[in-house]
């Protein structure tokens, strides 16, 4: 439950937020696989209340049947199936905390009725006393303090009806919910809100999950990937060690940790628990998230697409060091926080590939396609060889297997660095892609433990990336 099966030499996660299914699966057979990324996060795929075109209708299921605008459930499972094909995996975003906002009645995304006065999910189903309305006691019924567990976790989130995951009906009911997502090929689950369920009712609920699909080609062994969206920033009584007995959890301090030291990458070396995050098996790192990016979900500076080059800088080093479990986000540009993804439509859209028209696709950017290659060829490696240069500038080995060098200084930084890389040529992943012959790009000299190097400052390129050898 801690460790994703990826597959062999693939490595990291790009959340494709708000992307349909069918491009999902365009993009894991013309890019995300053959640059060899792990994974594919993707928006919740199950029925959802529409309100008015907002990403955050997502989070609102009425039922758990498979079926929005990102598609149906057919679309869904062959996306999952032709991504396992070319080695991602899908982590698929899950909503067990809680039904839609309380209030009104109608119809979802797969045509599912609903009634959230008298509390009605006919499609699951729910009905009042699976709620915990009567294990609340504030006198709006939302959390009004999160200085208090027991409200944070038996009221209602943002009037969100909260369910009561105490009861064996409601936690059966959820353990289905995932187990369709296993059994369609899916390798692991981001679930929402867990600091809003109690740590307890989500160990039973993990503990009952099915291993990895035989069916979809693994081993019958391996355990979902689960991480938890804990957001722990010091300061309430509810933690994320709470959670790591049973998943990874959000480690939300990495993203104010990093951002405040773009200027100072040097401060980064030891970033993980000597600053008092959680352990490097119970993390997982972003730089910024689809709430934390459009002020949602937590304060404080995060580093997002707009900031271009700190962006590239930082997700370098993320993807490059060794701590933590990485995800990468791609995003889509907007003005209002609220809005809905470029050219969404209530039923069928699918948008995202291709990449135009509105999408910021931040896993495609020159310095940032190759990191998931780099990630997969290192792994099982630690951080050697730390180096620092004059100007904003670090470097560092990764065993014998992979060398970084981050120049976030406003020089050129050339010379020769040392290295725990074998004498060879070797292509520059920042600036090129492997070819049978070579490298498309540049290619870097390793001899005697040096490797010389010339990192230009500037917008992109900020790395070398010397994983994979130039053969010659
Ligand atoms: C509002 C008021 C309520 C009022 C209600 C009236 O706030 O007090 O009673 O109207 O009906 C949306 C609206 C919100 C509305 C609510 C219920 O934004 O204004 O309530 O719906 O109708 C996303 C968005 C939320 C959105 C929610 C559901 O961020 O704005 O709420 O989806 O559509 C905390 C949590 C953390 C959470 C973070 C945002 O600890 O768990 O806040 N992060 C996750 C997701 C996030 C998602 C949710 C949780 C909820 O990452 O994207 O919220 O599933 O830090």
């Amino acid at each position: 439950q801690w460790e994703a099966a990826y597959a062999p030499g693939h490595s990291g996660m790009v959340h494709l937020f708000e992307w349909g299914w069918d491009s999902i699966a365009e993009e894991c057979e013309k890019f995300l696989g053959p640059k060899k990324w792990g994974a594919v996060q993707v928006s919740p795929p199950t029925e959802n209340r529409i309100v008015g075109g907002q990403w955050w209708e997502k989070y609102q299921p009425i039922s758990y049947k498979i079926g929005n605008r990102s598609g149906d459930h057919d679309r869904f499972a062959n996306m999952v199936r032709r991504c396992n094909a070319v080695g991602v995996r899908t982590i698929v975003d899950v909503v067990p905390n809680h039904m839609c906002g309380g209030g009104g009645s109608g119809t979802g995304t797969a045509g599912t009725y609903f009634d959230a006065n008298s509390l009605d999910f006919p499609g699951v189903p729910y009905s009042r006393n699976d709620f915990n309305d009567n294990n609340c006691y504030t006198s709006s019924g939302n959390i009004e303090n999160y200085g208090d567990a027991n409200q944070v976790r038996n009221c209602r989130l943002v009037n969100l009806i909260d369910l009561n995951q105490g009861t064996e009906y409601v936690r059966e009911k959820i353990v289905d919910y995932l187990n369709q997502f296993i059994d369609m090929g899916a390798i692991g689950f981001r679930v929402d809100a867990c600091k809003h369920m109690w740590p307890g009712d989500l160990e039973v609920i993990f503990g009952r999950l099915k291993n990895l699909s035989v069916r979809e080609g693994f081993k019958g062994s391996e355990r979902p990937f689960i991480f938890q969206e804990v957001i722990d920033q010091g300061g309430e009584p509810i933690t994320a060690n709470e959670y790591t007995g049973f998943g990874r959890v959000t480690e939300f301090k990495y993203c104010m940790g990093v951002g405040s030291n773009t200027h100072s990458l040097k401060h980064l070396a030891n970033i993980g628990p000597d600053w008092g995050y959680l352990g490097p098996m119970s993390a997982v790192v972003f730089i910024n998230n689809h709430d934390n990016q459009r002020g949602h979900g937590g304060g404080g500076h995060v580093v997002t697409f707009e900031e271009s080059w700190a962006l590239k800088t930082l997700t370098t080093f993320m993807m490059g060091h060794d701590y933590g479990e990485p995800r990468v986000m791609s995003s889509y540009y907007f003005s209002d926080p609220d809005e809905g993804p470029p050219g969404w439509q209530p039923n069928g859209y699918d948008g995202g590939y291709g990449c135009e028209n509105g999408w910021v696709c931040e896993h495609r950017w020159r310095a940032i396609q190759n990191l998931g290659m780099f990630r997969g060829s290192v792994h099982g490696t630690g951080v050697t060889k730390w180096t620092e240069g004059w100007d904003n500038q670090i470097a560092f080995s990764r065993g014998n297997k992979g060398f970084m060098a981050i120049n976030g200084g406003s020089s050129n930084w050339s010379g020769s660095i040392a290295t725990s890389m074998p004498d060879g040529e070797y292509c520059d992943l920042g600036q090129g892609d492997p070819t049978e012959g070579g490298c498309t790009g540049p290619t870097i000299r390793v001899s005697g433990g040096q490797a010389q190097i010339n990192v230009p400052t500037g917008d992109s390129p900020l790395f070398l990336n010397l994983a994979r050898p130039a053969p010659t």
